[in-house]
């Protein structure tokens, strides 16, 4: 074939929907199991979008058990007609023309063609197949499309149509039902998270209000557990009651405001507690915004103004004082700040920061109405007040930890003086390769101290409980010897002036018991992390360590089980006559052994520490290691293995398996 004949076939080829498949990670982002759940965000925006626009208000999701996703909305059905140029149905233009989905929606729809939208198009090309159900017009229309090899043209064909867009009969119901089975060569994993897609569908849910969403999870083997509703009359205010549960608010109504101006539309809800972290978390398009973005930085400016010029209103703050900094006035504040924006560019690392610039005057004079007409209102006093209030105290809290930070400064406090004979340092001089151990207790903290390998690991044994920070001001923390030496072991300095520049250790690993007491620590120094060095976390440099639970041993052999199931393996493997111990905490094995187990990175198993949801993990957090027991409670009883992180790390050299670790 000549060579100028292959580049033209290459071409046709490449107009098509095969180029997704050729590449998906530039439309999806990657083929792992989060670019395998975008297909489904893909699929269920456009059934959330027809119903925002007041066209439906109902959305069901099912998981299959054949593996395939399917979902449902109660509105006018997608387009039959002819598409005026193509000659086509409208809706076999929207799954087979790469982009044409956007075009379609921006002209109906208001505000999709987010971070997802990439248009129903791409997750046909990434499927085995897929079937669109339309009911509209009293009609029942059906299309399918599958992706496969076609011997005749040697190559693999991306959602084509089966054949025509089928009349079936005639309906009374209303609405679009989409089903697709991600095609298994495309992705590592084509199993869906439920957990994931049912968290993902509560926050739907929250975020528009009155929408019924449903899930169903046809995998789960009980029939009485497959089937969850979200509906939220009150939606972002009822968010902001979801993620206070565990803390104790200081005024009872949730703060509402919203606002339109031009094309943007923007709403706020606002609960103070009596805590001391901030929980501010704002969204773009029902996309979640974990960086910020132009939206943030206009709502924190009229917040603070608003709040400052209420506080020399009422007398709080005097001619001579300096304004209260914005950050004090969003000490136990917790908000959910939402925005709809025609054309968002979503900037940072991660793509989550809105870019535009047009959207801060736009939110800024919102806020500002809303704030002050709120804070006009006669019967809002006692709480304005309070607010108020509770920023002065949290300005001089703020001043006493700078005095405490220049004080330990001065004296070295920070450097080395407190860590003389705690910590093991290494004496590796590539940070990127060191870890750091935090090891409970000081007999796990010796062992750990004999088995390491000294060149790149470092052990920092912890006496006693920590410090619970969670309802602790950053002096107290600052005051507490325990946390001093991590952050000193650590190099990062901590809250405003943490600086992951100077951080001495590529990975930080939690190493505590397996039973109640190492969970509860391992809460504790996880909060800490969460609430003064997010950026560790969000990192990937957080670790939690892996002990086992049992040896088995028969002769020479050992096998180490970190699980139950692990051990019914072992037990299977080794055979009849072994010996079998269970380990009750780290100071039982001895240096060798807990080198072997744990620490040696050809064998251990770590968990990486991530934070899938912010919101959530504020949330659990303040339930966890809040003072409401109430709330907890039902908690640890509804989820048994509550801060399990999902992220493994498997020893070096090793695949993860399609089981997962
Ligand atoms: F992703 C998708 F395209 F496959 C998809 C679209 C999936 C699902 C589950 C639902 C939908 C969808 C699309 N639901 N509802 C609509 N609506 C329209 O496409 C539509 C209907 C009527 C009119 C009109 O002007 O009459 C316009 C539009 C865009």
């Amino acid at each position: 074939m000549a060579s100028n004949e292959y580049n033209a076939g290459n071409i046709q080829v490449l107009e098509g929907l095969e180029a997704v498949r050729m590449r998906p990670g530039m439309y999806i982002g990657t083929t792992s199991s989060r670019g395998l759940h975008h297909l489904l965000w893909e699929i269920v925006d456009n059934a959330i979008d027809e119903a925002s626009n007041g066209f439906a208000s109902e959305v069901a999701v099912t998981l299959h058990r054949d593996g395939s996703a399917s979902v449902y909305d109660n509105g006018r059905g997608m387009p039959v007609d002819q598409h005026p140029t193509l000659g086509i149905p409208g809706v076999e233009v929207i799954f087979t023309v790469l982009h044409a989905g956007g075009k379609f929606n921006n002209e109906n729809y208001s505000y999709s063609g987010g971070l997802h939208g990439v248009g129903a198009s791409v997750v046909n090309a990434l499927s085995k197949w897929l079937t669109v159900d339309i009911f509209r017009n009293w009609s029942h229309y059906r299309m399918e499309f599958t992706s496969q090899f076609n011997p005749k043209e040697g190559k693999v064909e991306a959602g084509k149509p089966s054949g025509p867009l089928q009349v079936l009969g005639n309906t009374r119901k209303k609405g679009t039902l989409v089903r697709f089975l991600p095609d298994e060569e495309i992705f590592e994993d084509i199993r869906f998270n439920g957990d994931q897609v049912s968290r993902r569908l509560q926050e739907l849910a929250y975020l528009n209000k009155g929408i019924r969403i449903s899930f169903t999870d046809e995998r789960v083997a009980d029939p009485a557990n497959r089937t969850r509703e979200f509906c939220f009359d009150g939606g972002i205010t009822d968010y902001v009651q979801f993620l206070n549960a565990g803390k104790t608010a200081l005024h009872s109504d949730v703060i509402y405001m919203e606002g339109r101006r031009d094309s943007v539309i923007c709403q706020a809800a606002i609960q103070y507690t009596d805590g001391f972290s901030e929980s501010l978390f704002s969204y773009v398009n029902n996309i979640n915004t974990p960086e910020g973005g132009s939206h943030e930085t206009g709502f924190k400016a009229a917040f603070t103004k608003c709040l400052n010029d209420y506080a020399r209103k009422i007398g709080l703050l005097k001619d001579r004082d300096a304004n209260l900094a914005g950050e004090d006035f969003r000490e136990g504040l917790t908000c959910v700040l939402t925005t709809m924006v025609k054309n968002p560019q979503f900037e940072g690392q991660t793509k989550g920061r809105l870019g535009n610039s047009e959207v801060r005057p736009v939110v800024e004079a919102i806020i500002t109405q809303q704030m002050t007409d709120w804070l006009d209102n006669l019967k809002n006093q006692e709480t304005a007040t309070a607010i108020v209030s509770k920023a002065v105290r949290a300005a001089q809290a703020r001043e006493a930890a700078r005095k405490a930070r220049d004080n330990a400064r001065k004296t070295n406090a920070l450097e080395a003086a407190p860590l003389v004979g705690k910590l093991a340092s290494c004496t590796g001089r590539k940070w990127e390769d060191n870890e750091l151990f935090i090891v409970e207790g000081d007999s796990a903290g010796g062992s750990a101290k004999q088995g390491r390998d000294r060149r790149f690991q470092a052990i920092l044994p912890l006496r006693g409980k920590p410090l619970n920070v969670e309802k602790k001001h950053l002096d107290q923390v600052l005051a507490n010897e325990e946390f001093r030496s991590l952050i000193t072991a650590l190099g990062t300095s901590i809250g405003e002036s943490f600086s992951l520049d100077s951080l001495k250790y590529g990975k930080v690993i939690i190493l505590s018991d397996a039973d109640q007491d190492g969970a509860h620590i391992r809460a504790i120094l996880l909060t800490f992390f969460f609430r003064y060095m997010k950026d560790l976390i969000n990192t990937g440099h957080v670790y939690i360590g892996m002990p086992p639970l049992y040896k088995v041993q028969k002769g020479s052999k050992v096998i180490y089980a970190y699980d139950d199931r692990e051990l019914a393996k072992a037990t299977k493997a080794i055979g009849k006559g072994y010996v079998l111990q269970r380990y009750k905490g780290l100071g039982e094995m001895n240096p060798e052994q807990l080198w072997e187990t744990t620490m040696d990175p050809s064998q251990r198993k770590l968990m990486r520490v991530s934070i899938e949801d912010a919101a959530l993990v504020d949330r659990l957090t303040t339930i966890l290691m809040g003072d409401k027991v109430e709330p907890r409670r039902d908690y640890i009883s509804e989820h048994a293995d509550f801060n399990r992180p999902d992220d493994f790390e498997l020893p070096e050299g090793q695949q993860p398996s399609r089981e997962g670790a």
